[in-house]
């Protein structure tokens, strides 16, 4: 058994390539649900829904969320309201992109949360219904918020948003100040999360951003913890190739927050969690120093540029 930490797009493809070398039913997924916001009254879970539809060869290739062949009537027609709605309002807004099939998925989610349902449960009925044999476990069922101070209009201000604000609405575009995981304190880590770590054979930590992907599903209470537990058996891959994240604001966010972006940062991010850390061959040159942080190094190909290059990285994850 195989246990993977889990963010969005570089998680998903990660754990398809990990289904080319394992049975699918060997693995678990704990993912991140910091990204999770709600919209429209609808409950999104993005890095859930991200790993879903990948692993159910239904993601959208090129922009590695939502679904592949999507049509975009309900935003489309959505924009014939929001100037009505007064200011503060978010009615009828769309910068976040909700494709037509893909809003099933928060219909779903929604309801079954107002009968109670868990997301543990949700999230489970989901995989089932798009034939995904992973097991996928959100990291709480409590409701955790990944929140970022940023800088407000005049330099001076400063102002705290929610993710997706940040990431999408102001396209990670904005130096941050802070990073908090709202609720973090009170959460707790869903069933079966505690178990899947204790008795996984490997712990992978999965090429997503160190900040605002690992960190929150190593903020619940008890999670890091039980990584920590497991430190020999632990590798991570590093999202950084050559000092640059591979999608996203990895490096900037680290740079922002105090880190080196850097394989080096990385490691010393993950040295109490983990024993290895697989940079790709663009940084074999810092091996020593990644050495020199406690944590033992493997050079290897982490762009997985496609399936085949994943299941190639997945194998040298497994013998590391
Ligand atoms: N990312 C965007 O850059 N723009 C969007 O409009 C957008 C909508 C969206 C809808 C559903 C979903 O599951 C993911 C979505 N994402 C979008 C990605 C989302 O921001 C994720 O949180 C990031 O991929 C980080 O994991």
């Amino acid at each position: 058994m195989l246990t993977a930490l889990a963010g969005g797009v570089g998680a998903a493809r990660m754990l398809r390539g990990l289904t080319h070398v394992l049975a699918p039913g060997e693995i678990t997924a704990v993912v991140n649900t910091a990204d999770d916001v709600v919209l429209h009254g609808l409950h999104v879970s993005p890095d859930i829904d991200t790993v879903t539809y990948t692993l159910a060869e239904a993601i959208d290739p090129e922009r590695g969320w939502g679904l592949a062949g999507e049509t975009w009537a309900v935003m489309d027609a959505l924009d014939r309201y929001p100037d009505l709605a007064p200011p503060g309002s978010s009615a009828g807004q769309s910068w976040f992109r909700l494709g037509d099939r893909d809003l099933a998925t928060h219909l779903y989610r929604t309801q079954r949360l107002a009968e109670h349902a868990t997301l543990s449960e949700i999230t489970a009925e989901v995989a089932r219904a798009w034939d995904v044999a992973v097991r996928l476990l959100p990291m709480s069922d409590q409701r955790v918020e990944t929140r970022l101070t940023v800088s407000g209009h005049d330099p001076e201000t400063l102002m705290e948003i929610g993710f997706q604000d940040y990431f999408v609405g102001r396209r990670h575009d904005v130096p941050v100040e802070a990073v908090r995981f709202a609720g973090a304190e009170e959460s707790a880590p869903a069933p079966a999360v505690l178990q899947s770590l204790a008795s996984a054979e490997k712990v992978l930590v999965c090429p997503s951003n160190p900040i605002v992907s690992i960190g929150p599903i190593l903020a619940v209470p008890g999670l890091g913890q039980a990584v920590a537990d497991r430190r020999p058996d632990v590798v991570a891959v590093s999202p950084i190739i050559a000092g640059a994240a591979v999608r996203g604001p990895a490096d900037r966010l680290m740079t922002e927050l105090g880190h080196e972006a850097s394989v080096v940062g990385v490691a010393r991010l993950y040295a109490p969690y983990a024993s290895t850390l697989v940079v790709d061959h663009a940084d074999a040159h810092h091996v020593a120093a990644v050495e020199a942080e406690g944590v033992r190094c493997v050079v290897a190909a982490t762009l997985m540029t496609g399936p085949a290059e994943a299941a190639a990285l997945a194998h040298t994850l497994l013998e590391a």
